[in-house]
């Protein structure tokens, strides 16, 4: 460590650290719009400015290296001002719709426009470009106007994600984040994950708003409404109230969604579990065949996407499994219907999901087991957020509930799906137990556990290696199949891939937290742990052992991998 002076104090940080990080690590916030560790690190946007002593110009302190003795200012007259200057700046040709803006509260250029005392005056107004707003993606929208040229969203895309479909078109004035030939983005190979969304500092980007839809069914007479919620919202929607990351908030989650006046709110966990059981299968019938190995998850519909358009060679190795929300909605709208004397018709299926991609998946073929699509609307975890808040609901003040029976309680293993490796973790418990017999078959995978971008295992069993690995983020899985399995490297049998670096605690439709928040915290750790501790404190572990499962096998689907099976729960893909 050296020592550093920050505003006439002495401090110590590590020797190779910017001025930002050292002031961060010795807790001065330093405004940031456009960094984004380990995402955008440009230093483009001027916000970060300070003054460093002998140095004539300020500095842009996210990029700026920490010497021995340096005396940085953070506070002084001339950084408020150039900072100042910098946001007025930005306003002259931002659209200043703050009121309803879907980001007003949370949007980072709105409360540094507060602290630096910009307000919002007709002397703004000047040559404004007018874009037109992109809503060609089923998933998302775009308004440029909004926009404020940080690249956050194009790091996301390319760094994070290596797909690559925005960037800046044009140059000076007209500079606008874009995809090549102007084409929109639901023309262009985007895989729908909504990483651009959670990086975005204001509302230039936000998810397609589905509230008014689900609103709608709500109040229709006719229809009967069922919710189901993703594993990792339970731990996420606190957030978008203030709460500590990583709470588990379900029995809130579960009063607020009875209350919006949802017929049933039940859990994609227990479809999890079903998930489990016939991937497992699928995984064992393909041991016994000799492959074809490795065989690929399929619950993350951006992992899916990605595979279709960009790696289709490997469409026969991905499980035709469809995801949990999927299998949740197909067993909703044929035998809970049947069960209940309830026309599938009348069934309007709505998923809380941590994901944009979900809201591809509902509208993909070959998903409507009863003839219906198996899930009507999927909404982010932020929609729900918005929709508590619009009903007045004082979540933190909201009574812990459970979810409805029968489709309400699931295992130890579906929780932790929601975390990159919980999938491989959950399949191994059941698909080990079935190759060793019950006694001597483990819990525990901790191997494929944390959030590492890959992952690899290799596990002994009746005397031949079974070899995992476990991906997330599509860069990562790029380097994955490019690099490991198509180059012949590793030969594994199972691998995990989801489309968000960390998993769905990390999703596209999660509670945006600000670069401040990002920047200083691990959120998908925190987030990870809360699921990982569901999972400890469930009796039981391990899919095949749910009851409900059980029952539903019994009453309904024969045997795991059985025709009525295959009918409702798995799918099929195409390039
Ligand atoms: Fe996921 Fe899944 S875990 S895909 O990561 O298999 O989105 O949370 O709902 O469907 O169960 C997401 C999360 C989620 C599905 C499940």
């Amino acid at each position: 460590e050296i020592e550093i002076f920050i505003n006439g104090q002495s401090y110590y940080a590590p020797e190779g650290s910017t001025i930002l990080q050292a002031a961060k690590a010795n807790h001065i916030e330093i405004p940031t719009l456009c960094y984004l560790k380990e995402i955008n690190e440009i230093g483009a946007c001027r916000i970060c400015v300070v003054e460093v002593a002998g140095v004539k110009n300020l500095v842009t302190a996210c990029v700026y290296p920490i010497k021995e003795g340096m005396e940085i200012t953070t506070n002084s007259k001339r950084v408020f001002e150039s900072r100042k200057l910098t946001l007025e700046l930005i306003l002259s040709t931002h659209e200043r719709k703050c009121l309803s803006c879907i980001r007003s509260g949370n949007c980072e250029l709105q409360k540094l426009c507060k602290e630096f005392n910009v307000d919002d005056e007709d002397y703004y107004n000047g040559e404004n470009n007018n874009w037109e707003f992109d809503d060609t993606a089923v998933h998302m929208v775009r308004n440029n106007n909004k926009c404020i040229l940080c690249k956050r969203c194009v790091a996301a895309c390319d760094k994070c994600q290596a797909i690559s479909v925005i960037g800046a078109n044009d140059r000076g004035f007209t500079t606008h984040i874009g995809s090549a030939y102007e084409l929109g983005l639901g023309e262009v190979a985007c895989i729908s994950c909504g990483q651009c969304i959670v990086a975005c500092p204001t509302g230039a980007i936000h998810e397609r708003d589905q509230t008014e839809e689900v609103w709608q069914a709500l109040e229709d007479p006719e229809k009967y409404v069922v919710v189901q919620t993703a594993p990792s919202i339970r731990v996420t929607l606190g957030e978008a109230f203030d709460l500590p990351i990583g709470t588990n908030m379900e029995g809130k989650m579960v009063a607020a969604l009875r209350r919006l006046g949802f017929n049933k709110v039940f859990d994609t966990n227990v479809a999890a579990d079903f998930t489990i059981v016939e991937e497992a299968n699928e995984f064992l019938e393909r041991v016994n065949n000799n492959g074809p190995f490795p065989l690929f998850t399929s619950c993350s519909p951006g992992w899916v996407k990605y595979c279709e358009s960009y790696h289709p060679e490997l469409i026969p190795n991905l499980s035709s499994c469809k995801s949990p929300q999927q299998m949740f909605g197909a067993l909703t709208k044929t035998w809970y219907a049947e069960k209940m004397g309830i026309d599938p018709s009348k069934i309007f299926m709505v998923g809380i999901m941590p994901c944009t991609a979900k809201k591809f998946e509902v509208t993909r073929e070959d998903e409507s087991a009863a003839g219906y699509p198996d899930v009507d609307v999927a909404l982010t975890t932020r929609e729900l957020a918005r929709m508590i808040d619009k009903a007045g609901l004082q979540f933190a003040n909201l009574p812990d509930e459970s979810f409805d029976n029968p489709l309400g309680d699931a295992t130890g293993a579906a929780y932790i799906f929601g975390a990159t490796g919980g999938v491989m973790e959950a399949a191994l418990r059941t698909a080990v137990e079935r190759l060793v017999g019950t006694q001597a078959a483990p819990l525990d995978f901790k191997e494929v556990r944390g959030l590492a971008g890959i992952k690899e295992a290799t596990y002994r069993i009746n005397g031949a290696d079974i070899n995992v690995a476990v991906a997330s983020g599509i860069g990562n899985a790029k380097r994955l199949i490019e690099e490991r399995i198509e180059t012949g490297e590793k030969t594994y049998h199972f691998v995990e891939i989801m489309g968000c670096p960390g998993g769905c605690i990390n999703g596209g439709g999660q509670p945006v937290q600000p670069a401040s928040v990002r920047n200083s915290v691990d959120l998908t750790a925190l987030r990870a742990a809360a699921l990982y501790s569901e999972d400890e404190a469930k009796t039981l572990r391990r899919s095949h052992e749910s009851p409900v499962v059980q029952k539903i096998y019994e009453e309904y689907l024969e045997a795991p991998g059985s025709l009525k099976a295959h009918h409702l729960l798995h799918t099929s893909y195409h390039e």
